[in-house]
């Protein structure tokens, strides 16, 4: 399940329950950065506790097996953990995970919106952190909302997200295009909401010391240039990073839709907008193979990527399934969960990850 690292274990694997993971030696849990945890119920968060490893839960209900799912990083080497604010974070010399959960509380500023607010004190949060243990480039983030689509105060949920994120952004100096993090943006339902409770912003991270380079697709306008049209700010992200983590170059192409310039195609046909979204992956994979830094590396195509499905309604997913198949083969490794687009007409979207292989040894110095 992916690139082995030098404690014997992948970087990267996807297809733990939680049940699974807990079960793993010592040894496997002490040298996770960090997991993402997939559920419909807002189950304890049993990971975290068993030894400060930072854990993201997200009531998510996955629709390709009746279970959880997990997706672990794991560092090399000494790993360090501690907690910062919010912020449960693991770093290994090379690269940092952090998990960051906000309830969206009311707050004295009335001129932004509780969500808007979380959004932007978690970046804060981040960027704080980030400086003051020297861990600079974003890589990839990964962003879930309740109720994205819903409206209040005026403006939809994700738009008011854009709102707190972009500022934060600003607020230490970053750029808010170009140099841009991957990311995705995905609601989920209340289900998993005690009631009365407040609406819980998660946010997941990597970070590292060596800059990535940003991946834009040519079938796409960059998503930090969308027209007002879709709210007053844009989203901060680029469509791919390629960041190196240790010795490994990884790829996260971010969440990807049925979405070429800045319009949703094919509103209403989930066949159609997963041909599309498969296409638009296929375009930054073509980029991203295209970059100097690897041109002495085995190609990458859409059969060698790990995917994340994300599925409006659960009616859909033998559609796309099959659809999906069809382009990038019987033998891909994907996971299927329910979950809101950030514009209503969307069904699906879908992110990959891969972990190119180490070809070469660094080269001597004379
Ligand atoms: C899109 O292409 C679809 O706001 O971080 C994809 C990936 C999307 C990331 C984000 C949003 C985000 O615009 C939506």
């Amino acid at each position: 399940m992916g690139k082995v690292n030098d404690a014997g274990y992948p970087l990267h694997s996807t297809q733990f329950s939680v049940a699974a993971l807990l079960k793993q030696s010592e040894q496997w849990k002490d040298s996770m950065l960090g997991a993402f945890c997939f559920s419909a119920e807002a189950v304890k968060n049993q990971i975290q506790a068993a030894g400060n490893v930072p854990c993201m839960h997200v009531a998510m209900q996955r629709l390709d097996a009746d279970d959880s799912v997990c997706e672990v990083w794991h560092g090399r080497g000494q790993l360090t953990r501690g907690q910062s604010g919010a912020i449960h974070y693991c770093y290994d010399e090379g690269a940092l995970l952090g998990v960051i959960e906000l309830p969206e509380a009311l707050s004295a500023d009335i001129d932004k919106t509780p969500l808007q607010q979380a959004t932007e004190s978690a970046y804060r949060q981040i960027f704080a952190l980030l400086e003051r243990l020297r861990y600079p480039y974003l890589f990839r983030c990964w962003n879930y909302i309740a109720d994205i689509n819903a409206h209040s105060f005026g403006l939809e949920r994700y738009r008011q997200f854009n709102l707190g994120r972009q500022d934060a952004f600003l607020a230490y100096g970053r750029d808010v295009t170009g140099n841009v993090p991957a990311a995705c943006a995905m609601g989920f339902g209340q289900a998993g909401l005690v009631q009365g409770a407040l609406p819980t912003l998660h946010i997941a991270f990597l970070a590292g010391r060596a800059a990535p380079q940003n991946i834009e697709n040519p079938r796409q306008i960059s998503a930090y240039q969308y027209p007002q049209e879709y709210g007053p700010r844009s989203p901060t992200f680029s469509r791919a990073s390629l960041a190196c983590m240790g010795q490994d170059k990884v790829l996260f192409i971010s969440g990807t839709a049925s979405i070429v310039g800045h319009a949703t195609l094919h509103p209403g046909n989930v066949v159609a907008q997963t041909r599309e979204t498969i296409a638009n992956i296929k375009a930054v994979l073509d980029e991203a193979n295209r970059q100097r830094c690897l041109a002495s590396q085995p190609k990458l195509d859409l059969a060698s990527l790990y995917y994340t499905v994300y599925v409006r309604h659960p009616a859909d997913l033998a559609q796309i399934r099959t659809e999906l198949a069809r382009c990038a083969g019987d033998a891909l490794t994907a996971v299927y969960l329910q979950a809101d687009m950030c514009r209503e007409d969307l069904l699906l979207e879908i992110e990959a990850t891969a972990v190119y292989p180490q070809m070469h040894m660094p080269a001597q110095r004379v």
